[in-house]
């Protein structure tokens, strides 16, 4: 068999996303996720000028082998845009496989070791009154584990925490981007409290998880870390950067709180000191964003020798095909904590129609050939790419700082 084309889609139905097609010579095709929040046509872009035409002939079975062209073959290793662009790639290649082989992808990464995937979802609020309604609607629902975030007092805007009446959407259309404004101290003295309140009107039953959106020093981090150990959070996600492996260990050495962080790296690289000195307890890439199955399963590997599980990121930005990727990886590995699912819209779900379902806070697979997502290209073709950022984020003195 023979790659014949490759096509590469960007269409906005509600949100962008970036959608790449690689077809063989039999007439069998793949489907690849290439969205990159706030910077899909610098994915787009590579893949079609620097990867399309190497790809254009050979063997589509070969995943391994093309993985490495496109990872060691390139000077200019790893990277958001560049692990992006071989994530896609590496997807789409397994689904066809999937396909041509007549099975479910998950059959090729070592068939299923549990029959559903439970996942996280999200409950926000403006206010803790506000928040405190989202977390009951949420566990109404079915939900066994829900990611809780509120507006600080004192602080206009703050991440997680939606715009509109239509739930939380990180990225804002616009030309540039939308600013923030951040204040530690307010955060830090609210952030406790939230959760004291949590626990007394929720219980201990329901697993609850917090998102720190990279704002904190190892210092703060590991005060606040200490101060949440009583209402035993599922985890703390994304306390510090995570450009510096070894500022976690502070944080570690002075709480229980389990610690989670990974959602922007792309390569075993970004995570090895977190796993090989066991300072996380989960780590939060997906496998659009960092090289796809050839690379999240080596992954995997190194922190299940080191008792480190894998949480992938699932917001609104990763496509039902990226989410579905997800799935087929941790319904397979041993080594699975949690993965989030923030779902999608109506529109966006017809435009990717897909198999798998949502029951009682878990996701079930269908046993479709390959991922189990279609990609309706006529009806995307209507929604054409909207420029949208990510907001970026300052101190209120007006000092840049992380978003
Ligand atoms: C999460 C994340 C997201 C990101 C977003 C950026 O835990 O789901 O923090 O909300 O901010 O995916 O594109
Ligand atoms: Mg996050």
């Amino acid at each position: 068999m023979k790659i014949e084309s490759v096509k590469i889609f960007v269409s906005c139905p509600d949100r962008n996303f970036v959608t790449i097609k690689i077809t063989s010579d039999e007439g069998v095709y793949g489907l690849g996720d290439a969205t990159l929040n706030g910077r899909e046509l610098a994915v787009a872009t590579y893949i079609e000028e620097y990867c399309i035409p190497s790809l254009i002939g050979r063997d589509p079975f070969d995943t391994e082998d093309i993985w490495q062209y496109f990872y060691k073959g390139v000077y200019w290793r790893r990277g958001a845009v560049n692990m992006a662009a071989i994530g896609a790639i590496d997807i789409a290649l397994w689904d066809l496989k999937a396909k041509a082989l007549k099975v479910p992808l998950y059959q090729l990464l070592g068939g299923k070791s549990r029959q559903q995937v439970l996942t996280y979802c999200h409950a926000q609020g403006k206010t803790l009154p506000e928040t405190m309604d989202a977390i009951r609607q949420k566990a109404e629902l079915g939900y066994q584990a829900i990611r809780v975030q509120s507006g600080v007092p004192g602080m206009k805007s703050i991440y997680g925490i939606a715009k509109s009446s239509k739930g939380y959407e990180p990225a804002i259309k616009g030309n540039v981007p939308a600013e923030e404004c951040w204040d530690t101290n307010k955060y830090l003295n609210f952030a406790p409290k939230l959760f004291a309140a949590v626990r007394k009107d929720f219980g201990e039953d329901l697993h609850f998880l917090h998102d720190s959106h990279h704002r904190l020093s190892p210092n703060e981090a590991a005060r606040l870390a200490k101060e949440l150990e009583p209402f035993h959070l599922f985890w703390m996600e994304d306390a510090v950067r995570g450009e510096l492996q070894e500022a976690y260990r502070h944080i570690r050495k002075n709480s229980t709180t389990p610690l989670a962080i990974g959602e922007v790296f792309n390569t075993i690289y970004d995570c090895q000191t977190f796993i090989t000195e066991q300072l996380v307890d989960y780590l939060r890439m997906s496998v659009p964003h960092t090289g796809g199955f050839t690379h999240m399963k080596k992954i995997a590997a190194l922190a299940e020798t080191y008792l480190v599980n894998m949480a992938p990121h699932g917001p609104s930005d990763i496509s039902p095909i990226g989410i579905a990727a997800n799935l087929h990886f941790s319904i397979s590995i041993n080594n699975f904590g949690i993965m989030e699912y923030m779902g999608h819209s109506d529109l966006t779900n017809e435009v990717f129609p897909h198999g798998y379902v949502l029951k009682e806070g878990s996701l079930y697979l269908d046993e479709t050939p390959g991922l189990g997502v279609e990609y309706n290209e006529k009806l995307a073709e209507k929604y054409a790419y909207e420029k949208a950022f990510l907001p970026v984020n300052r101190k209120e003195d007006g000092t840049m700082f992380d978003w």
